[in-house]
């Protein structure tokens, strides 16, 4: 086979060297008849190729030729590394290609529904821009999920999908050093798994089924089946009603699940230092997509302390309360609230990552265990990120007749979840967990306004293509 030069390697250290490179045309310039200038990208990288009609390079019908290709075509390029005088602006690498052959792969259509420079250019820039009085288009946020394939090319995309992958992959590395077991639960079900309305109902070969709202009840009868640790990453799907900056239909789902000896905050110790070893992991490993995502969306870089700081949700309401914000003490916190809060912890403990614990046990689901010295609390805790939630964890009910009864209490048909309920007559151990937004980590992580933005191809109550 031939030899490829990937641009990211494109250096001087090249010069005067013959190379073979494959990516897209992200631009084509012709100067007269007799030159044109050829910016090839490659994920992320981009070079300036140089047709120049001279004998033994390029005849004049190349360039024509090239001049007249598509925009984000597929090229295949010849040519001999050169170094310019100047440095050159339009392009990630400093050296030049002066091309000797030319292959159009595969060809896009001439008019493309997105420009991808347009598509990669910050708010600042666009304003900047038509202040003074360029012509350009802002690509919509429903355009750019619309063509989702040409949007996921720009640097910001490439950064956030990467970053992505990343968190996953913290996420399962450190738990498996910690022992964690990774394990897959069904995502057809008999039941609703959260309660509530937000389930997506099917019909299962004749019998009512739905699609799991989460792991829950099949993480924890794999403690009650002795596993331990476990920990899942998968697919979630929320039937939600209303459209909103944070809300999917499907999402992915990091849950976990742990026996607990003595107390729910050996949950929220695993949180803690997964978290920390995540962010500080992030920073260090994928500098260079979080400067392309900042580049198109400026952002701070999230302040977080080495031992993650956790409150009450007494201590919260409280603080809430001295700034002059009345809250339900046993009722839940709307989002308003929850920003609200996040701003006085800031303010007051430098940071935006934090955990807030004992909740009111009438706000959360029915297999949450109720604190043991006061039962209107429950030894449940979520987790912010700048002020929005990213996980919901608790110590779990285990005694069979008592979580058959909060199933009821909380209207959950317990015929659906019988044989969860059985797996705690054969003895389980005291248990807790939490589950984790995928998409929501790095939205919060990269202060991102739209969950949109980091799912590949979302699902919301108004889209289910592309
Ligand atoms: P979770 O489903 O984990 O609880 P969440 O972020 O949806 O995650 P909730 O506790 O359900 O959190 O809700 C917190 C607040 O968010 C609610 O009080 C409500 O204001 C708002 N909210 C939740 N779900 C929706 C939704 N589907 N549409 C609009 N607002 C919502
Ligand atoms: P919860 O319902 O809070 O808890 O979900 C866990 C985490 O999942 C994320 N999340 C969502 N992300 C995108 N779109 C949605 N519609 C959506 N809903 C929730 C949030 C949330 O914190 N079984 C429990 C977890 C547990 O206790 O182990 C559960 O599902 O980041």
């Amino acid at each position: 086979g031939k030899k490829w030069t990937e641009l990211k390697n494109l250096t001087d250290l090249l010069k005067d060297q013959v190379v073979l490179i494959r990516g897209r045309a992200q631009t084509i310039r012709a100067v007269g008849k007799k030159m044109a200038f050829i910016v090839v990208r490659e994920r992320g990288f981009t070079v300036q190729c140089v047709l120049n009609v001279s004998p033994g390079a390029v005849s004049p019908q190349m360039v024509k030729y090239a001049t007249g290709l598509s925009r984000e075509s597929i090229v295949d390029v010849e040519g001999v590394v050169s170094v310019p005088a100047q440095s050159i602006t339009g392009a990630t690498q400093q050296v030049e290609i002066q091309v000797k052959k030319l292959y159009c792969v595969n060809k896009a259509v001439p008019t493309l529904p997105v420009n991808i420079e347009d598509a990669a250019r910050s708010e600042v820039d666009i304003e900047k821009a038509l202040q003074a009085g360029e012509q350009l288009v802002r690509v919509n946020q429903d355009t750019r999920l619309n063509f989702r394939v040409l949007d996921m090319r720009t640097p910001a995309n490439q950064g956030i999908f990467r970053v992505q992958c990343q968190v996953e992959n913290i996420f399962r590395q450190f738990l498996l050093s910690e022992g964690f077991v990774g394990i897959h639960t069904p995502k057809l079900i008999a039941g609703s798994s959260e309660g509530g309305s937000a389930v997506f109902r099917l019909d299962y070969k004749g019998t009512p089924a739905c699609l799991a709202q989460s792991p829950q009840l099949h993480k924890q009868m794999s403690i009650c089946g002795d596993f331990g640790r476990v920990f899942e990453i998968g697919p979630v799907f929320r039937a939600e009603d209303s459209f909103t900056h944070r809300h999917l239909c499907e999402f992915t789902g990091l849950d976990v699940e742990m026996e607990i000896k003595e107390h729910y905050s050996e949950v929220m110790d695993i949180v803690d230092r997964l978290f920390v070893a995540m962010f500080d992991c992030l920073n260090e490993n994928c500098s260079k997509e979080l400067e392309a995502i900042n580049r198109q969306y400026p952002f701070e870089k999230l302040k977080y302390l080495r031992n993650t700081l956790r409150l009450t949700f007494e201590e919260g309401v409280q603080m809430l309360k001295e700034a002059g914000v009345e809250i339900d003490p046993l009722g839940d916190l709307n989002t308003e609230s929850e920003r609200k809060l996040g701003q006085l912890v800031l303010e007051k403990y430098g940071t935006e990552f934090y955990i807030l614990h004992r909740y009111p046990l009438a706000v959360r689901p029915f297999y949450t265990m109720p604190c043991y010295d006061n039962p209107s609390y429950s030894n449940s805790f979520d987790v912010f990120i700048r002020g929005e939630e990213i996980i919901s964890g608790a110590q779990r009910v285990h005694v069979p007749e008592y979580l058959s009864e909060r199933a009821q209490a909380c209207g959950i048909d317990v015929k659906t979840i019988s044989t969860y309920i059985d797996s705690f007559r054969y003895g389980a151990p005291p248990h807790g967990g939490f589950g984790v937004g995928l998409e929501r980590v790095v939205m919060l992580f990269c202060a991102l306004n739209n969950i949109r933005k980091t799912s590949l191809f979302p699902r919301d109550p108004q889209r289910i293509t592309p």
